[in-house]
């Protein structure tokens, strides 16, 4: 957070964009005998790989890259406590993995092998049931259909990135820009659908009704906490809110939508 604040020019806890803070954990890592405030080589590296995501020998996927700022939601996801010994997201990704790829409700996560068990895990029947990939919405959208989606950038869980991606897909499917029937809205310093510094309350749904209903495509979408006073705009992707320069930061009504 000390390292990127400031890149969009607000110094509020909360990453505008979180794809352009390039952090390299390394600095903190321990001098001499470590201790609690620093990182083993190994913690390095695994949190490099957490920023880098893990492709497979043969180019498949086996872990999108998470964005900075969502930390502190890792401990909870990923890295678990004494009750959850492989953190909150081994609860989903065990079962998935034990019971319906592995078939096998005594397997050894830690044994998984991305560049073995990805495509295994790929071809199994829970994969083709569930995971929902299919970047071609064109009957949706010759019957009229309009999509909001929605992801907070800090998401520790089902990464961001992939969301970008599978927007892009979409358009190049449907032949080119698809802002009059998609958009895309990434939620600043939001964590795993609520949750984290920035502001995770907002209405997508009227935003939706007046798409469909009065044609109104939204331009913004106004996101505010309950907790304190906070009112940012959520833009369109690719656009990113923007501090106008002056007023109060907390207050939406300073921010623009604009271009990266
Ligand atoms: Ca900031």
């Amino acid at each position: 957070m000390k390292a990127c604040d400031a890149k969009d020019g607000v110094e509020d806890g909360i990453l505008g964009d979180p794809r352009q803070c390039k952090f390299d954990p390394a600095v903190l890592q321990c001098q001499g005998t470590g201790g609690d405030d620093c990182l083993s080589a190994q913690q390095v590296d695994t949190v490099r790989k957490m920023y880098q995501g893990v492709d497979t020998a043969d180019g498949r996927t086996a872990a999108v890259p998470l964005l900075p700022g969502g930390e502190p939601d890792w401990l909870l996801r990923s890295v678990g406590n004494e009750k959850m010994k492989l953190g909150l997201n081994s609860l989903l990704g065990a079962p998935f993995i034990s019971y319906l790829v592995k078939k096998d409700p005594n397997y050894d996560l830690f044994s998984f092998d991305p560049n073995k068990d990805v495509e295994e895990a790929e071809r199994s029947f829970a994969r083709r049931e569930i995971a929902a990939t299919d970047a071609d919405l064109g009957p949706f959208f010759r019957h009229g259909g309009k999509l909001i989606l929605w992801h907070g950038f800090n998401d520790p869980g089902p990464s961001p990135v992939q969301t970008a991606k599978y927007y892009e897909e979409v358009a190049a499917k449907a032949g080119g820009a698809i802002d009059d029937r998609a958009r895309l809205f990434f939620v600043p310093g939001v964590y795993h659908c609520r949750g984290g510094p920035g502001p995770d309350k907002f209405d997508a749904l009227s935003a939706l009704d007046d798409w469909v209903e009065k044609g109104t495509a939204p331009a913004r979408i106004l996101a505010s906490r309950a907790d304190r006073k906070l009112s940012r705009p959520l833009c369109p992707y690719p656009q990113l809110a923007r501090y106008s320069g002056s007023g109060d930061q907390s207050d939406a009504a300073n921010f623009t939508c604009a271009g990266p």
